[in-house]
């Protein structure tokens, strides 16, 4: 499966509440746009959790185009999907590789976010690219934490460094790290335990982690993913601001978002966050991640929505 068809399957549950009402909204042929338009328009939008001022944009960008004419759908869709896609634009955001040495990604986020599920997603992902990966179990709180990482490990063929019960985060990644170099690994992904940006010792953790990594490689960690959780909708965005504010997040995964019909939540993030959405989380298998791009997302988005076969854009 391509990664728009992987996109397609994440966005499935949203695609189709658009669907149904966006029928709705136009039950004949074309419809006068006016202010009962606008507002039933106003109310579908919001149902996907995109946030206030992105369906306001969207609105007013209707209403400029086409208030007091009839129009199809079609018309009206297609206004949707440049305006989403504006809203979402941001730089590419592919992952920032080690000039040499082995690259390492850090990955945080709060209590089963989907932060392990994405580490073996990536693991996977990098694998094929023909890269070699190793995993740090950091999450030593509990036992099945590790238990996960290292049932992962095997799955996927990639070494894994745990430390003994309760070692310390920050030794266990400092000898993940150690691990690759003397190894010569390409990506080393270091899993931390999950914490609420309210905590404010475990918040301080990470940055300790952050540290031991640099001991070993001055430049890294290269990344730090932020993993939120699609189905917690606007609850996700505020986590994203607070964790970003107490460590240097590079980047987010977006998980679970074939488990929620509000994926307008992508939306809401770009216009609330300043970091780029770097990969989204579709499904629990390894393959189950696509690359993050606005108009392969609203292409995705709106296929589902008005079953058109994909268009070459
Ligand atoms: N449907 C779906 N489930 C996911 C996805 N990512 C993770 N999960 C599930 O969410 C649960 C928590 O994931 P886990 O990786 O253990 O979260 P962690 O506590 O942050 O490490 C598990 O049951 C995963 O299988 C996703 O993209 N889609
Ligand atoms: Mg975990």
């Amino acid at each position: 499966m391509g990664f728009f068809d992987k996109l397609k399957q994440g966005l499935k549950k949203t695609g189709q509440l658009l669907k149904t009402d966006v029928r709705d909204l136009f039950k004949s042929e074309g419809r006068l746009i006016d202010q009962p338009f606008l507002d039933e328009m106003r109310a579908l939008l919001f149902k996907t959790d995109m946030g206030y001022d992105a369906v306001e944009q969207i609105v007013e960008e209707v209403a400029t185009n086409f208030r007091g004419r009839v129009v199809t759908l079609e018309q009206v869709v297609e206004t949707w999907r440049k305006k989403l896609s504006e809203l979402m634009a941001q730089p590419e955001a592919p992952i920032r590789f080690a000039e040499s040495g082995p690259t390492v990604i850090m990955v945080c986020g709060v209590n089963g976010s989907g932060k392990t599920t994405t580490i073996a997603k990536l693991a996977y992902m990098l694998k094929s690219q023909g890269k070699t990966v190793l995993l740090g179990a950091g999450d030593t709180f509990r036992a099945a934490a590790v238990e996960q990482l290292t049932i992962w490990s095997s799955r996927l063929g990639v070494p894994i460094v745990t430390g003994a019960p309760q070692a310390h985060p920050a030794s266990v990644a400092y000898r993940a790290v150690e691990e690759s170099i003397k190894t010569g690994i390409d990506v080393c992904i270091v899993d931390t335990a999950g914490r609420l940006q309210t905590q404010k010792n475990l918040m301080a953790e990470l940055t300790k982690i952050q540290e031991a990594i640099r001991k070993q490689l001055p430049a890294a960690p290269h990344e730090v993913i932020l993993v939120l959780d699609a189905t917690t909708g606007q609850n996700g965005i505020s986590q994203a601001i607070k964790f970003t504010e107490a460590v240097n997040c590079t980047g987010i995964v977006l998980a679970k978002l074939d488990g929620t019909a509000k994926g307008g939540v992508v939306v809401a993030i770009r216009q609330q966050v300043g970091l780029p959405v770097k990969y989204i989380g579709v499904g629990e298998k390894p393959e189950d991640l696509a690359p993050f791009s606005p108009e392969e997302f609203v292409r995705a988005l709106f296929d589902e929505v008005t079953g058109e076969p994909p268009r070459s854009s």
